[in-house]
């Protein structure tokens, strides 16, 4: 099994997971450098030029939270995911995909208005939406992780790996709320994982 990757990208999702779950692949660790992604021999893995890809076998992937759903279903052997029959299996769902198609939505339009875009296409009327939809999701994350110790229960899951790359990044671009106690001690928690550690080294 093979993982494009680029650090500290969405790719740290799957690294992550990988490193929980002790399955063997091999790293390519690529630059973020348009002449890589959109090169012809990476394009014809994702043909949108963008990383995490994941090559397993005859199977070649992008999009990481479909990634970690395959890896569950196939190397999982019922780790970090409720049983697909629990109460709690739907909500674990909700947690997986908030993490890419909502939250991570407010905090790419943050990384891409005050950093990445040349300065002309930066909008700061986006940045500010982006910015109280953050500071939104992360208040219904505090009241959340006030019920039970992460996402999903008092179990550490791959939502919390999703969830918690998103705030890995707001630390990063020092956009961390500093009002929610919960949230951070949550986070903190994530961080002490060694699998966290190996998934974000640069
Ligand atoms: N929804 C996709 C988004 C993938 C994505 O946007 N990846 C970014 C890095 S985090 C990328 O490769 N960007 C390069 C580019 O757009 O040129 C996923 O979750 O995998």
């Amino acid at each position: 099994m093979k993982l494009y990757h680029v650090a500290r990208t969405r790719s740290v999702r799957v690294r992550w997971l990988l490193e929980e779950l002790g399955v063997d692949y091999e790293l390519e660790t690529m630059p973020f450098d348009p002449k890589a992604l959109q090169s012809v021999d990476y394009l014809e893995l994702s043909p949108l030029g963008k990383v995490p890809v994941l090559v397993d076998g005859a199977t070649t992937l992008f999009e990481s939270v479909a990634i970690i759903q395959y890896l569950l279903l196939h190397y999982g052997d019922g780790a970090l995911e409720p049983d697909s029959q629990a109460p709690e299996y739907g909500v674990f769902l909700q947690w997986l995909h908030f993490g890419e198609a909502t939250l991570m939505g407010a905090m790419a339009n943050i990384v891409q208005h005050s950093y990445h875009l040349p300065e002309e296409e930066r909008d700061p009327r986006t940045l500010a939406r982006a910015k109280r939809q953050l500071n939104h999701y992360s208040h219904v994350l505090e009241e959340e992780l006030g019920k039970h110790e992460y996402l999903v229960g008092d179990e550490f899951t791959a939502a919390d790996i999703v969830v918690g790359y998103v705030f890995y990044l707001a630390k990063l671009f020092k956009v961390f709320p500093d009002d929610c106690p919960k949230l951070k001690a949550w986070f903190d928690k994530l961080k002490a994982r060694p699998a966290f550690q190996t998934a974000t080294e640069v």
